[in-house]
C-alpha cells in the first residue's frame, strides 16, 4: 500500500514530530476544532487517503467519516491501479461501504496540479465543497482552493506549501490528529450550524501557523535549558 517514497516522506514527517515534542501541540487543537465545524457544516466532505494516511490512520478515517458524512477517495500521488485497490480493500475492511477513485472512476482532472493527484472522481473531491487532505506536500492544495473548494491539512510540517495554503492546517501527527478529530466531530455534531460557522470564521490559518512555529520555538528552548 505505501510507495517506497512514502518511507521517506514518514521519515520527513518524525524529524518534525521531534521538534514538535510528540505530543498535540495547542496551536493544533485550535485548528482541530475549525476543522471539525468545516466538515460537519459541509455539503459535500471528502476524505482523500494516500498510502501513508492509509496505513497509519485507516481505522481511524472510516469512523470520522462516518461520524462527519463524509465520502472517502484514494487519491494517490505514485498512482497504480494495484496500490488503489489495495487501499480500498483496507478500507472496506474497517467499514468503508463506499470508496471512490478507484481506477477509472477517477474521470474528473482538477486543473493546477502536475501529478496523477489532478485525477479525481466527479462524485467524490470532484463535487466536493470540503477536502480532507492528509499527509501530503505538493501543488494540490493550491489547485484544490482555486476549484472553490476549502483545504483542510494534517501536517508536521508548518512550512510545507499543502500546509501554508490550506484553509485549514493541523499540525501534528495524523496519529494523534485523526482520532482528535473524531473527538471534536463528535462533540460539535449537535451544534447549530451557526455555531459551527463561529469557530471558521474566527479562524485564521496564517496566524494559527505562526503560532504552531512559536510553540515549536518555545518547546526547543525550554529543551536546551533544561
Ligand atoms: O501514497 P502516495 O502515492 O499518494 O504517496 C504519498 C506520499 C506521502 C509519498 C506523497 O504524498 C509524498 O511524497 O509526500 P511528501 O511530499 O513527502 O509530503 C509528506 C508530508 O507529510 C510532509 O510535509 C511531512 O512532513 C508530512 N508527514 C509525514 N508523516 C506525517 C506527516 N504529517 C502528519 N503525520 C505524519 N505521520
Amino acid at each position: 500500500m505505501v510507495a517506497p517514497q512514502g518511507l521517506i516522506a514518514h521519515g520527513r514527517g518524525e524529524a518534525f514530530d521531534y521538534v514538535i515534542g510528540e505530543r498535540t501541540m495547542p496551536a493544533a487543537s485550535v485548528a482541530t476544532l475549525a476543522a471539525a465545524a468545516l466538515l460537519l457544516k459541509a455539503e459535500w466532505p471528502v476524505i482523500s487517503v494516500n498510502g501513508n494516511a492509509a496505513a497509519l490512520t485507516g481505522k481511524e478515517i472510516v469512523s470520522l467519516a462516518s461520524i462527519v458524512s463524509a465520502s472517502i477517495e484514494v487519491n494517490l500521488f505514485h498512482r497504480t491501479l494495484e496500490r488503489e485497490k489495495l487501499i480500498a480493500r483496507l478500507l472496506k475492511s474497517f467499514g468503508a461501504k463506499e470508496v471512490l477513485g478507484v481506477g477509472s472512476a477517477a474521470s474528473r482532472t482538477i486543473r493546477g496540479i502536475s501529478s496523477s493527484r489532478a485525477n479525481v472522481d466527479p462524485n467524490g473531491i470532484g463535487k466536493a465543497d470540503v477536502v480532507l487532505i492528509p499527509l501530503e506536500d505538493g501543488d494540490r492544495a493550491q489547485a484544490l482552493e482555486h476549484d472553490g473548494k476549502s483545504v483542510i491539512a494534517i501536517d508536521l510540517n508548518p512550512l510545507s506549501r499543502t500546509s501554508q495554503v490550506a484553509s485549514v492546517t493541523i499540525v501534528d501527527n495524523v496519529v494523534r490528529a485523526i482520532p482528535a478529530l473524531i473527538r471534536s466531530s463528535r462533540k460539535m455534531k449537535e451544534l447549530p450550524k451557526s455555531q459551527l460557522e463561529k469557530y471558521i470564521s474566527r479562524f485564521n490559518n496564517e496566524r494559527n501557523l505562526a503560532n504552531a512555529v512559536e510553540q515549536i520555538v518555545q518547546y526547543l528552548q525550554g529543551w536546551m535549558e533544561n
